[in-house]
Protein backbone atom coordinates (compact mmCIF):
# COMPACT_ATOMS: atom_id res chain seq x y z
CA UNK A 1 0.00 0.00 0.00
CA UNK A 2 1.11 3.74 -0.70
CA UNK A 3 2.14 5.52 2.21
CA UNK A 4 -0.06 8.29 2.80
CA UNK A 5 1.49 11.66 2.71
CA UNK A 6 2.00 14.75 4.68
CA UNK A 7 -0.31 17.62 4.70
CA UNK A 8 1.64 20.90 5.29
CA UNK A 9 0.04 24.26 5.72
CA UNK A 10 1.86 27.82 6.03
CA UNK A 11 -0.03 30.55 7.57
CA UNK A 12 0.43 33.96 8.53
CA UNK A 13 -0.36 37.46 8.56
CA UNK A 14 0.10 39.40 5.26
CA UNK A 15 3.54 39.72 3.59
CA UNK A 16 5.05 37.45 6.22
CA UNK A 17 6.29 35.09 3.64
CA UNK A 18 4.30 32.53 2.91
CA UNK A 19 3.92 32.18 -0.68
CA UNK A 20 7.68 32.51 -0.60
CA UNK A 21 8.39 29.65 2.14
CA UNK A 22 5.62 27.52 0.41
CA UNK A 23 7.09 27.67 -2.65
CA UNK A 24 11.03 27.02 -1.62
CA UNK A 25 9.53 24.04 0.71
CA UNK A 26 7.33 22.63 -2.98
CA UNK A 27 11.06 23.35 -4.34
CA UNK A 28 13.02 21.20 -1.93
CA UNK A 29 10.49 18.35 -2.11
CA UNK A 30 10.74 18.11 -5.23
CA UNK A 31 14.44 17.85 -5.40
CA UNK A 32 14.10 14.93 -3.06
CA UNK A 33 12.36 13.00 -5.55
CA UNK A 34 9.05 13.79 -3.27
CA UNK A 35 5.66 14.01 -5.52
CA UNK A 36 4.38 17.52 -3.73
CA UNK A 37 1.52 19.55 -5.37
CA UNK A 38 0.66 23.48 -3.42
CA UNK A 39 -2.29 24.89 -3.32
CA UNK A 40 -3.12 28.44 -2.24
CA UNK A 41 -6.18 29.86 -0.40
CA UNK A 42 -7.85 31.77 -2.03
CA UNK A 43 -7.68 30.05 -5.36
CA UNK A 44 -8.69 32.98 -7.28
CA UNK A 45 -9.25 31.09 -10.50
CA UNK A 46 -12.54 29.49 -9.77
CA UNK A 47 -15.75 30.62 -10.24
CA UNK A 48 -16.41 31.23 -6.04
CA UNK A 49 -12.32 32.61 -6.30
CA UNK A 50 -13.06 35.16 -8.80
CA UNK A 51 -15.96 36.53 -6.31
CA UNK A 52 -13.05 36.08 -3.76
CA UNK A 53 -10.94 38.15 -5.58
CA UNK A 54 -13.36 40.84 -6.64
CA UNK A 55 -13.56 41.78 -2.81
CA UNK A 56 -10.31 41.79 -1.49
CA UNK A 57 -9.58 44.18 -4.33
CA UNK A 58 -12.47 46.62 -3.24
CA UNK A 59 -14.50 46.10 -6.40
CA UNK A 60 -17.29 44.43 -4.69
CA UNK A 61 -18.77 44.68 -1.30
CA UNK A 62 -20.46 41.81 0.10
CA UNK A 63 -21.86 40.81 3.85
CA UNK A 64 -19.30 39.75 5.98
CA UNK A 65 -21.08 35.98 6.56
CA UNK A 66 -20.99 35.83 3.04
CA UNK A 67 -17.62 36.07 2.00
CA UNK A 68 -16.32 34.08 5.44
CA UNK A 69 -18.75 30.98 3.32
CA UNK A 70 -16.96 31.70 -0.03
CA UNK A 71 -14.00 31.45 1.34
CA UNK A 72 -14.79 28.34 3.09
CA UNK A 73 -16.52 26.78 -0.03
CA UNK A 74 -13.55 27.14 -2.08
CA UNK A 75 -11.83 25.45 -0.02
CA UNK A 76 -14.30 22.66 0.14
CA UNK A 77 -13.99 22.88 -4.42
CA UNK A 78 -10.47 21.21 -3.20
CA UNK A 79 -10.89 19.74 -0.52
CA UNK A 80 -11.40 15.79 -2.22
CA UNK A 81 -8.71 16.57 -4.85
CA UNK A 82 -6.74 17.41 -1.56
CA UNK A 83 -7.45 14.13 0.49
CA UNK A 84 -7.17 12.03 -2.79
CA UNK A 85 -3.22 13.41 -3.47
CA UNK A 86 -2.45 12.63 0.10
CA UNK A 87 -3.84 8.96 0.05
CA UNK A 88 -1.82 8.77 -2.90
CA UNK A 89 0.96 9.84 -1.75
CA UNK A 90 1.82 13.15 -2.74
CA UNK A 91 2.26 15.92 -0.38
CA UNK A 92 0.49 18.44 -0.18
CA UNK A 93 1.34 22.24 0.94
CA UNK A 94 -1.60 24.82 1.47
CA UNK A 95 -0.54 28.58 1.14
CA UNK A 96 -3.57 29.62 4.00
CA UNK A 97 -5.82 27.15 4.96
CA UNK A 98 -9.10 27.06 7.21
CA UNK A 99 -7.44 29.25 10.24
CA UNK A 100 -6.96 32.62 7.99
CA UNK A 101 -10.71 32.13 7.62
CA UNK A 102 -11.49 32.12 11.17
CA UNK A 103 -8.93 34.70 11.78
CA UNK A 104 -10.16 37.67 9.05
CA UNK A 105 -13.52 36.30 10.00
CA UNK A 106 -13.55 36.58 13.56
CA UNK A 107 -11.70 39.96 14.41
CA UNK A 108 -14.79 41.57 12.54
CA UNK A 109 -16.79 40.64 15.25
CA UNK A 110 -18.61 37.38 13.89
CA UNK A 111 -18.14 34.60 16.79
CA UNK A 112 -15.92 31.96 16.84
CA UNK A 113 -17.58 29.06 16.66
CA UNK A 114 -20.02 30.47 13.58
CA UNK A 115 -16.58 31.31 11.52
CA UNK A 116 -15.67 27.80 12.45
CA UNK A 117 -18.66 25.93 11.10
CA UNK A 118 -18.38 25.77 7.23
CA UNK A 119 -14.89 24.12 7.19
CA UNK A 120 -15.84 21.34 9.83
CA UNK A 121 -14.96 17.75 7.86
CA UNK A 122 -12.10 19.35 5.73
CA UNK A 123 -8.68 17.34 5.35
CA UNK A 124 -6.97 18.24 8.30
CA UNK A 125 -3.26 19.35 7.84
CA UNK A 126 -0.57 16.97 9.72
CA UNK A 127 1.80 20.16 10.21
CA UNK A 128 0.32 23.83 10.61
CA UNK A 129 3.54 26.64 10.12
CA UNK A 130 2.50 29.41 11.15
CA UNK A 131 4.82 32.75 10.12
CA UNK A 132 4.82 35.52 13.17
CA UNK A 133 5.82 38.98 12.20
CA UNK A 134 5.22 42.45 13.73
CA UNK A 135 2.80 43.97 10.97
CA UNK A 136 5.36 47.31 10.96
CA UNK A 137 7.27 45.03 9.63
CA UNK A 138 5.41 43.47 7.46
CA UNK A 139 4.29 46.66 6.47
CA UNK A 140 7.69 47.51 4.96
CA UNK A 141 7.81 44.45 2.72
CA UNK A 142 6.41 44.52 -0.86
CA UNK A 143 3.15 45.62 -2.69
CA UNK A 144 1.33 45.77 0.91
CA UNK A 145 -1.63 48.34 1.26
CA UNK A 146 -3.34 47.22 -2.49
CA UNK A 147 -5.68 45.06 -1.01
CA UNK A 148 -9.21 45.18 1.70
CA UNK A 149 -7.14 43.75 4.85
CA UNK A 150 -3.66 44.81 4.61
CA UNK A 151 -3.18 47.92 7.17
CA UNK A 152 -1.35 47.50 9.97
CA UNK A 153 -4.18 47.73 12.75
CA UNK A 154 -6.37 44.47 11.00
CA UNK A 155 -3.28 42.79 11.28
CA UNK A 156 -2.77 43.33 15.23
CA UNK A 157 -6.43 42.13 15.56
CA UNK A 158 -5.84 39.11 13.05
CA UNK A 159 -2.96 38.60 14.77
CA UNK A 160 -4.77 37.87 18.13
CA UNK A 161 -7.20 35.64 16.68
CA UNK A 162 -4.37 33.56 15.66
CA UNK A 163 -3.34 33.25 19.23
CA UNK A 164 -6.66 31.70 20.12
CA UNK A 165 -6.40 29.57 16.97
CA UNK A 166 -3.02 28.30 18.70
CA UNK A 167 -4.05 27.51 21.75
CA UNK A 168 -7.41 25.44 20.65
CA UNK A 169 -5.58 23.63 18.16
CA UNK A 170 -2.59 23.08 20.57
CA UNK A 171 -5.08 21.93 22.81
CA UNK A 172 -6.40 19.54 20.44
CA UNK A 173 -3.47 17.76 20.08
CA UNK A 174 -2.52 19.06 16.39
CA UNK A 175 0.62 20.11 15.27
CA UNK A 176 1.06 24.15 15.38
CA UNK A 177 4.59 25.89 15.35
CA UNK A 178 5.07 29.59 15.35
CA UNK A 179 7.98 30.53 13.10
CA UNK A 180 9.90 34.27 13.54
CA UNK A 181 9.20 35.50 10.09
CA UNK A 182 10.82 38.80 10.71
CA UNK A 183 14.20 37.02 9.54
CA UNK A 184 15.62 36.45 6.18
CA UNK A 185 14.24 34.00 3.94
CA UNK A 186 17.25 31.57 4.37
CA UNK A 187 16.82 31.35 8.45
CA UNK A 188 12.59 31.12 7.87
CA UNK A 189 13.34 28.28 5.28
CA UNK A 190 16.05 26.52 7.32
CA UNK A 191 13.26 26.64 10.40
CA UNK A 192 10.92 25.64 8.04
CA UNK A 193 12.82 22.37 6.78
CA UNK A 194 13.49 21.28 10.50
CA UNK A 195 9.98 21.14 11.31
CA UNK A 196 8.99 19.22 7.99
CA UNK A 197 11.53 17.06 8.24
CA UNK A 198 10.22 15.94 11.49
CA UNK A 199 6.84 14.79 10.77
CA UNK A 200 7.74 13.35 7.37
CA UNK A 201 8.12 9.83 9.13
CA UNK A 202 5.63 10.37 11.15
CA UNK A 203 2.12 10.55 9.25
CA UNK A 204 -0.58 8.20 9.88
CA UNK A 205 -3.64 6.71 7.87
CA UNK A 206 -6.57 7.81 7.56
CA UNK A 207 -6.56 11.80 6.63
CA UNK A 208 -7.76 13.27 9.59
CA UNK A 209 -10.51 16.38 9.75
CA UNK A 210 -10.96 19.94 11.16
CA UNK A 211 -11.79 20.30 14.02
N1 LIG B 1 -8.38 35.50 3.69
C1 LIG B 1 -7.83 34.35 3.21
C2 LIG B 1 -9.60 35.49 4.39
O1 LIG B 1 -10.10 36.54 4.81
N2 LIG B 1 -10.23 34.30 4.60
C3 LIG B 1 -9.73 33.11 4.14
O2 LIG B 1 -10.35 32.04 4.35
C4 LIG B 1 -8.47 33.13 3.42
C5 LIG B 1 -7.89 31.86 2.88
C6 LIG B 1 -5.66 37.31 0.54
C7 LIG B 1 -6.44 37.77 1.73
O3 LIG B 1 -7.51 36.89 2.01
C8 LIG B 1 -7.71 36.79 3.40
C9 LIG B 1 -6.36 36.96 3.97
C10 LIG B 1 -5.67 37.91 3.03
O4 LIG B 1 -5.82 39.24 3.50
P1 LIG B 1 -3.54 35.99 -0.15
O5 LIG B 1 -4.03 35.86 -1.54
O6 LIG B 1 -2.85 34.83 0.47
O7 LIG B 1 -4.75 36.34 0.84
O8 LIG B 1 -2.61 37.27 -0.03
P2 LIG B 1 -1.29 37.53 -0.84
O9 LIG B 1 -1.35 38.99 -1.09
O10 LIG B 1 -1.03 36.61 -1.94
O11 LIG B 1 -0.18 37.08 0.14
P3 LIG B 1 0.35 37.81 1.38
O12 LIG B 1 0.18 39.28 1.32
O13 LIG B 1 -0.27 37.18 2.58
O14 LIG B 1 1.91 37.57 1.32
P4 LIG B 1 2.80 36.29 1.73
O15 LIG B 1 2.48 35.15 0.89
O16 LIG B 1 2.76 36.09 3.21
O17 LIG B 1 4.24 36.87 1.43
P5 LIG B 1 5.14 36.69 0.10
O18 LIG B 1 5.90 35.46 0.20
O19 LIG B 1 4.30 36.94 -1.07
O20 LIG B 1 6.14 37.89 0.37
C11 LIG B 1 5.70 39.24 0.40
C12 LIG B 1 6.88 40.17 0.04
O21 LIG B 1 7.90 40.07 1.03
C13 LIG B 1 9.11 39.58 0.47
C14 LIG B 1 8.73 38.94 -0.85
O22 LIG B 1 9.78 38.93 -1.76
C15 LIG B 1 7.56 39.81 -1.29
O23 LIG B 1 8.02 40.98 -1.87
N3 LIG B 1 9.67 38.64 1.45
C16 LIG B 1 10.65 38.97 2.33
N4 LIG B 1 11.32 40.13 2.54
C17 LIG B 1 12.24 40.13 3.53
N5 LIG B 1 12.53 39.05 4.33
C18 LIG B 1 11.90 37.88 4.15
N6 LIG B 1 12.15 36.82 4.96
C19 LIG B 1 10.88 37.81 3.11
N7 LIG B 1 10.05 36.81 2.68
C20 LIG B 1 9.32 37.33 1.67
NA1 LIG C 1 0.82 35.08 -0.58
Amino acid sequence: MTRRAPFIVVEGLDRSGKSTQASILCDHLTSLGLPVELFKFPDRRTAIGKMIDSYLRSESDLDDRAIHLLFSANRWELASTISSHLEKGTTIIADRYAFSGIAFSARKGLSYKWCQAPDVGLPAPDLTMFLDIEPDIAQARGGYGTERYEQEEVQRDVRQVFERIEKEMTHAGARWVKIDAGRTQKEVSQDVWVHVQSILDSVHHPVGTLW
